[in-house]
This record gives structure tokens, sequence and C-alpha cells, in this order.
């Protein structure tokens, strides 16, 4: 009895130490690290020779004996699993999570309660349609999927970086996968949605109205994981140690802002580096720029279910952050990269439905249908339910239960009993109370008939659309409209062109609609509709309104717009060229290389060939990258130094001339010093500029996001000048008539 008192004591959930590092320990034990070993069969005995089978005489046939042989060619010939069939391609990073302050008055989630523990995390990001070796920067939803490693066990926010979802029911999730995913006679598009089959199905579905403008929006092509939003999606509950409830949506805020790619460079980039997202968070986490994202709650308390214009239960509906704002309560930080992608980021195995006490789940039909889904999909990948015995799937709690057997069983249970209730062992593994941690459903009462059928209240399907188009920017409307041109663009079936048009857009904003229909050959619709809709009570209202009942109304939502919203003012780990040749100003590279570095940008010297150029002063730097390696769509911005001889070398050159054109028509910062100015006008954009007057040289001029400085050594303004520039990211709108430049 005594002992067992101690057992328990030490098995109570208050005792329970989890910090920053229980998940990299818990790893350790399963890693291998090669060193200073010898090379071994799989039974540990050591090889001798590896390169060449063995043979009945140097010229004749392999002998079946040879066992080093067939064992390493099996293991070749079994290497691969399949894919995810959707979320196929990823990345993944460890870290951990710290909570701000206790939350005790919410949840009873343990990990939620004391701002001094670290709870270890491991994030998977996505991208959605592709195949495992698909590019990273086409336009689609990202993933971004969390395992916490808690005290109590495995919790799992397995979101996106979009805040809605395509449809309502999760019946129709094989459909929306068929329907994006490439054709099933060709097997074309690879990680598009831009063809006939996806957007016959979009024009029949008017509940992904909503979904779509994201998805054509500038949040379809991050810049960076690092620079992308997280939402869990769907309302779920927290549950304090009363057991009282509340509704909750849960975000993640990037601290470094929410930036995009524009869709030009994003495609160019799928061609000249398809990993470009993977190694932008690789590399961010190596050189010890940690990507930090906070993370936020959404609160409704149970009695405000029905409060609001739309459902709370609907995935194709976000709470506008103008009614009930966004609370942060946490800090994410990934500071680890995994050791072997195939063990960690392909094996790692998420599961809505991995909740501790304290979490729970709400009536959402989408979310319903998603706690069925994954465990299946993992037993197809993992071909066994012992996939959460794979380490990276571990808790790092123990884990005791009657669930032995099946395939590659990892974990030796002793004793001979396998059941419960019993009396031979003891009555173990037994049952927790609340207050040791046992997880209790949250006691919400249902009743209802029997009935397929979609509830009244998910019907309106194009206010919140209307609300994202009305809440952009003119620039991100443009590029929604430019988006639209491509993907309809690309639909052969004038049918589906035309019912996008009418059917979907021209319900949303007959302003889109007619400029959309302009670019794809089909007649602009000739009536406004929709401007107008019922709510669940038949009374009818202007679209895009939403209010709490009795409470505030939104009409405009600057927190979905990345322009008006969501950037930020840092350039840390922003990437700049120095474009430069023999004869450069060290003087000015020096100066600017510095002043950048020191706000945390990383600058790289890019020039024809690789190897060492050799300044006016004589110094000589080392090119970082050759023209042929890299491109204006791998940096954020780009500074061309003075240097006579430098810049008549790149007068010349068509790469240098191509990556000033470029950066100009992606909207990026430039900036010039002296003779460096002569390249810029040399090129295409010196005919959208004017450049500095007479009496503004000696100070740094700025013009449509192009830094100059001339006739002047004040670096400091310059440097001063340029950051700001950099800090906002694109100067895309400024640049209207970029049309004219090439590129
Ligand atoms: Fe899902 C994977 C996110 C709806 C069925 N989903 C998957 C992943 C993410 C999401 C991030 C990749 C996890 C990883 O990195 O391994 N899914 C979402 C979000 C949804 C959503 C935010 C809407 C709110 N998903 C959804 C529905 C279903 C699924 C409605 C089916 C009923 N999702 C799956 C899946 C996947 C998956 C088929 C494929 C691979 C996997 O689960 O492990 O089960």
């Amino acid at each position: 009895m005594a002992k067992n008192e101690n057992k328990d004591q030490k098995n109570s959930i208050e005792t329970t130490r989890v910090d920053e590092n229980s998940k990299n320990q818990q790893l350790e034990n399963f890693r291998e690290d090669p060193n200073e070993q010898y090379l071994t069969t799989d039974q540990g005995v050591r090889i001798s020779r590896t390169d060449d089978s063995l043979k009945a005489g140097s010229r004749g046939p392999t002998l079946m004996e040879d066992f080093h042989f067939r064992e390493k060619m099996t293991h070749l010939d079994h290497e691969s699993i399949p894919e995810r069939v959707v979320h196929a391609r990823g990345s993944g990073a460890h870290g951990y999570f710290q909570v701000y302050e206790s939350m005790a008055d919410l949840t009873k989630a343990k990990f939620l309660q004391d701002p001094s523990q670290k709870t270890p995390v491991f994030v998977r990001f996505s991208t959605v349609v592709g195949s495992r070796g698909s590019a990273d920067t086409v336009r689609d939803v990202r993933g971004f999927a969390t395992k916490f490693y808690t005290q109590e066990g495995n919790y799992d926010l397995v979101g996106n970086n979009i805040p809605v979802f395509f449809i309502q029911d999760a019946i129709k999730f094989p459909d929306l996968v068929h329907a994006i995913k490439p054709q099933p006679d060709k097997e074309m598009p690879q990680a598009s949605a831009a063809h006939d089959t996806f957007w016959d199905f979009a024009s029949l579905m008017p509940e992904t109205a909503h979904m779509l403008m994201w998805v054509l929006s500038d949040r379809a092509i991050p810049r960076s994981f690092r620079m992308m939003e997280g939402f869990g999606v769907h309302t779920f509950r927290l549950v304090n140690a009363q057991g009282e409830g509340s509704f909750v949506k849960f975000h993640w805020k990037p601290l470094l802002g929410v930036h995009s790619l524009v869709w030009d460079e994003a495609q160019k980039l799928a061609g000249k580096d398809p990993d470009w997202l993977r190694r932008d968070l690789w590399e961010a986490i190596e050189t010890g720029e940690y990507p930090e994202f906070e993370l936020g709650i959404q609160m409704i308390p149970e009695g405000d279910e029905h409060a609001f214009a739309f459902d709370i239960l609907d995935a194709t509906k976000l709470i506008p952050e103008e009614l009930v704002p966004v609370r942060r309560i946490g800090k994410m930080t990934l500071n680890r990269n995994p050791d072997n992608f195939f063990a960690e980021t392909e094996q790692v195995a998420f599961h809505p439905g991995n909740v501790v006490p304290g979490i729970d789940f709400t009536n959402d039909p989408l979310l319903q249908g998603r706690l069925f889904s994954y465990v299946d999909t993992q037993i197809n990948r993992f071909h066994s339910s012992n996939f959460t015995e794979v380490p990276i799937n571990r808790p790092v709690v123990p884990v005791h239960n009657q669930q032995g057997a099946g395939f590659m069983r990892q974990t030796i249970n002793k004793g001979k009993v396998n059941y419960f209730p019993n009396s031979l062992g003891g009555g173990y593994p037994k049952m927790a109370s609340e207050q040791e941690g046992g997880y209790v459903h949250y006691t919400e009462k249902v009743e209802g008939h029997k009935i397929r059928e979609r509830s009244k209240s998910f019907k309106d399907h194009f206010s919140q659309a209307t609300l994202f188009w009305k809440s952009m920017s003119a620039g991100e409307k443009k590029r929604i409209v430019q988006a639209l041109h491509f993907e309809l663009g690309k639909v052969e079936s004038k049918e589906v062109r035309i019912r996008m048009v009418n059917e979907i857009l021209n319900h949303i904003s007959y302003e889109l609609a007619t400029m959309v229909a302009q670019g794809i050959g089909v007649d602009a619709p000739s009536i406004a509709v929709g401007s107008k809709v019922k709510d669940v009570a038949g009374t009818i209202k202007d679209k895009a309104v939403h209010a709490l009942s009795g409470g505030k109304t939104v009409e405009d939502s600057p927190a979905l717009s990345i322009d008006r919203n969501n950037k930020s003012n840092s350039i840390k780990s922003r990437k700049v060229a120095i474009l430069a040749d023999n004869g450069f100003s060290n003087i000015e590279v020096m100066s600017v290389k510095q002043a950048l570095q020191t706000q945390g940008a990383k600058v790289s010297l890019v020039s024809m060939f690789k190897g060492k150029i050799k300044s006016t002063e004589g110094e000589e730097l080392e090119v970082d990258k050759s023209h042929i390696t890299t491109g204006s769509i791998m940096f954020d911005a780009i500074f061309i130094p003075g240097g006579k001889e430098s810049v008549e070398k790149l007068k010349k050159q068509g790469e240098a001339l191509h990556v000033i054109n470029e950066a100009y028509k992606h909207g990026k910062p430039i900036g010039a010093i002296n003779e460096g100015i002569e390249l810029l006008m040399a090129s295409s954009i010196g005919q959208a500029i004017t450049i500095a007057s007479a009496e503004e040289k000696r100070k740094p001029v700025v013009e449509k996001g192009i830094v100059t400085l001339q006739n002047s050594q004040d670096f400091t303004a310059f440097n001063e000048a340029f950051i700001q520039a950099i800090a906002q990211h694109r100067h895309i709108v400024v640049r209207e008539e970029r049309a004219m430049v090439p590129a």
C-alpha cells in the first residue's frame, strides 16, 4: 500500500515536470551518430568492403549469400512510405512555447498555467495540394501544425495560414481534394488550383467563396513560413477547473509581421529554388534568427454562442478581430532544426483529436469529420496504429495502456494482464479522477433528430467574402484580380468561367466580377446582385456588416489586410544583394553592409563570377553568389555601390540590368550611390524615375522606394533612408508604370 502511494505521488500530474529540453532528451535515446564508428549490418556485424558485391569470380554472377548486398538493397527498395494525401510537402522545426500569464480562469490545461514553464513543440509547415517534391512557392494554403509535448500528453493544434476553410461539412472534403488535385485522367497540373476541375467545383459551391478570396490574395504566396499568420480555424472550447466552458478561436501572430511574394516572383522561384520556404526556415534557425509566433485567442463567452450574424460553428466564417479582439497569451520560439527529415518531419503525425484536459471540441461539422480522418490516413501511411511510438510522435510523459501488438510494436508491455477490469494485475493501469488529470469531456447538452441537412445558420456564403474584398488595399485588390485572371484564364471551359463570374464573383462584388470578366474572355455581368442579404432571422440587410447582436458592426476589417495592418517595420533577416564588379567603391560597400547587418539583414555580394573582386581602394572581396546561381527574386532589396570601373562593367551585363528591372517590377527597394545611379538609369527603370534634382544632391533622395545618394559621403543618412525603404518591404503601388519595365 505504502509502495503504491509513493508511486502515485511520483506519477501525479502536479509533480510531472516538462521543460524546454524534455523532448530533445527523449529523442537523444534514439539518435545514431556515425562519427568515428565502423560501418555495420543491421545486425551489428562490421563490414570490410561495401563497393563490390560478392561474386563467383570477379566477372561472375552475384551470390545469394551476400547478406550485405541483400540488406543494403532491401532497405533502399523499402525507403518510401505513402506521402500525405494532402499537405505532402512540409518542413519541420523544434522549439518551445511559453504562456505569458496563467490562463486558469479559462482553461485548466497545465501548459497554459505557469509562465516560467517552457513546453517543447514540433511544428510542421506545409503546402496542401502539391506532392512531396513540388515547389514551395505555389499559390496554395499553407498548413501550420503544432504539436505541444505537454505534461498531460500531446496537444496538436492543426491549423492553416488562412482562418477559414473551403467547405462547411467534412463529407465534402473528398470532393474538394479530388477537384483541386491533378486531374485523374492526365495527372496534371501539379500543385495548382488553376485548372478546370477545381473551378468547376468552386463555381458550383458558393460556400467556397470566402476562402477563395483568401487563396487568391497575397496570403497564399507567403514570403516565408516565418512571416505568415496561423489559425486554428474552427471554434474550439476551453474548459476551466470549475467545469465552465467558453468558445475560442486560436491565432498565431508572427513577430516578423506578415509578408508575401508577388506572383511573378513566386513562379520564377518555383524554378530557380523550389525549396525557397524550406531553405529560408532552415537557414534562419541555423543562423540564430529564431522564428517567433505569439499565440492569440479570441474568446466568446458561452452565452454569446448565437450573438453573431453568422454561426460560430461554420468553418467558412471568421470572427472579425474588430468585433472580438485577439488576446496574445504566449509565445512560441522555433530554435532547432530536425536531425533527420524522414524520422521527424515525414513521420510526425498530427491529429486535431489530440487534446489535453481543458481543451475540447465543438459541433463544427468540419471539425467532427476531421476527428475521424487523421488517424485513418496515418494508418495508411504507417501501416500500423503503432505510429504513435515513433520517437517524434511519443509524448514526453509515460504511456500505459493495453493497446499492445500490431505491426512494428516497440514497447514491451510486462505482465499477463492486458484487459480491464482486472484483479490479477492489481487493477492497473488504473483510471484517473479529474483531479488526477483524467480527461473529462465537456458535458454539453445535445439533442436532435437524425438528419442529413445543413443548418440554416450556415446559409450566407458571401457576406464575409465581400467583407474581405472591401477590406483590401487598392494594391491587394488589384492582385486578387490578377490572380483570378491567371487561375480562370487557365480554365478551358467557358461555361465554368461564366459561372464563376456570375454565380460567385458577382455575389461578392460587382466591381470584382467586372474586372475579372474583362481578363478572361467573359461578358461582365449586366447587374450587381447580392448587395443585400438575409440573416438567420430573415432580416434583410447590407452584406458584409457583421454584428454582435445589439452591439457594434464591422463593415471594414483592416485586420484582414496585410498592407493595412499586418506588416512589421523590422529588416531582421531580410536578404540584400550588393551588385558589383572589379573597381567598386569599398568604402560604400562597407558602410552600407555594416549598417544593414547591424539591423539584422543578411548581405550577399553578387557578381558575374564567383571568386574575388577588387575595389578601387585595392581591397579584395569574396563574391558570395554568381548571377547564374541567383537572381533578384532571391533578395528583398538591391544595392549598387559606386566605382566607375565596376559600374561600366555592370552596364554591359544583361544579368545585372535584369536584376534591377526585375527588382523594380516586384516592388523591391533599390539603393544606389554615386556612379551606381548610372546603372539604374541604364536599366529600363531609367524611364520611370527622375532621380535627384541638382539642389537635392548631397543628401539621400527617396523616390518610389529607390534611395540614391550623389556627390556625398553622408552614408549615415543614406543608410537610414535605405533601411526605412527595406522596412516597408515593397513599393508596388507607387510603381504603377512598372508595366513598361520588362522582367
Ligand atoms: Fe487536414 C493533413 C490542416 C481540414 C483531413 N490538415 C493536414 C495538415 C494540416 C491540416 C496542417 C498537415 C499536418 C502535417 O503537417 O502532417 N485540415 C487542416 C485544416 C483544416 C483541415 C486547418 C480545416 C479547418 N483535413 C480537413 C478535413 C479533413 C482533413 C475537413 C477530412 C475530413 N488533413 C486531413 C488528412 C491529413 C490532413 C487527410 C493528410 C495527412 C494527415 O492528415 O496526416 O487526414
